[in-house]
């Protein structure tokens, strides 16, 4: 018996294996944010699509961007924010969607569309909204705690503080420190934008997108500035870790799914967007990356717990204190020139 067993198992593996490793299984190649997606629900649509969805990450849209201009090919689906979905359109680079083809798109909250900056969904699909915030060791600061930017410029906690790596975050930070728009395209504000910047960077371990989330959970940072997802994720693994939007008003970013046109695989790539907006799934995916996917279908999956929290669930008052990152054209290069000084900066 044990025999004939051992034997119907060998057989039955032979035949997933073969099955894992036929023509017949298409592969999905994904570029993504790091942090971004429930990989359990990855494992789902595998299996339901008898496919293998092979993941790249990065770690910002300007990272993203440069590496696709570069020559970086083969990739299907990638998820640029909604400034960046627009740079990328201009470039050419964009399939243009059929919607037939992503019936679950009618799950989409209109309510959060025009943070997509893609109102009629030509390039683009909403994925997840994030904003960007401070998050910290709440036995490290002075309590009460006031969030503020200004916290960036406090020499006691030089070397124990990150900010992102990301020149729009980066610099709009410092934007909505001084009162102007973290969009604007006026000299004098950029330049005391970069001098502000400047002077907190003396204060900063460095500029860091990914790696500051195990540096604040080990505590070698005290203070980060991060995405509100993914320093929600660290406070499963720090409880002393907390997530603040600061006084002066923060960037609120909803991130997309695109479509590259040079995609050779567009019929699963369709797939799989259109699982992504799935009510049940996207609200496993929130539960799990703790930001908002911006979909009518999901809410009523959701969790007490997630929806207490209002940095997650973008409630009024919090997006009253946001703005949207928009693409300013050829003002773009404006930001970049700065950038380059505040990084040459010593
Ligand atoms: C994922 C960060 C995505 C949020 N780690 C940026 N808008």
């Amino acid at each position: 018996m044990k025999r004939i067993c051992f034997f119907m198992c060998t057989v039955m593996c032979a035949v997933a294996v073969c099955t894992g490793c036929g023509n017949d299984v298409q592969e999905l190649y994904v570029y993504n944010w790091s942090d971004y997606i429930n990989e359990d629900l990855v494992v789902q649509f595998e299996e339901e699509h008898n496919c293998r969805v092979v993941m790249d990450y990065y770690d910002s849209n300007e990272t993203m961007f440069a590496k696709l201009k570069a020559g970086a090919a083969g990739y299907d689906l990638v998820f640029p924010s909604g400034y960046m979905v627009q740079i990328m359109a201009r470039e050419n680079l964009l399939e243009t969607l059929d919607h037939e083809k992503i019936p679950n798109i009618k799950n989409i909250d209109s309510a959060y569309v025009a943070f997509s900056l893609d109102l009629q969904s030509k390039y683009s699909v909403p994925y997840m909204i994030s904003n960007t915030g401070i998050g910290y060791l709440a036995d490290k600061v002075d309590q009460p705690f006031t969030p503020s930017w200004r916290i960036f410029g406090d020499a006691r906690f030089a070397g124990r503080m990150t900010m992102l790596n990301d020149m729009r975050e980066a610099i709009g930070a410092a934007l909505k420190t001084l009162g102007y728009s973290l969009n604007t395209l006026n000299p004098v504000e950029l330049a005391q934008a970069r001098d502000l910047l400047v002077q907190w960077k003396k204060n900063l371990a460095k500029f860091e997108a990914d790696q500051y989330k195990n540096g604040l959970v080990s505590e070698e940072f005290f203070i980060v500035q991060g995405y509100s997802g993914d320093l929600y994720q660290t406070m499963e693994e720090n409880s002393d870790i907390e997530y603040a939007i600061p006084v002066e008003g923060t960037s609120l970013a909803c991130d997309n799914i695109v479509m590259l046109k040079s995609s050779e695989h567009k019929d699963l790539a369709y797939a799989f967007m259109n699982f992504l907006l799935d009510g049940e799934v996207a609200a496993a995916n929130m539960e799990y990356v703790y930001y908002l996917a911006p979909n009518t279908a999901a809410y009523p999956f959701l969790s007490d717990d997630l929806k207490a929290e209002e940095p997650i669930l973008m409630s009024p008052s919090i997006i009253a204190n946001c703005e949207v990152i928009q693409d300013l054209g050829e003002g773009n290069a404006l930001y970049s020139e700065i950038w380059d000084q505040v990084k040459a900066a010593r």
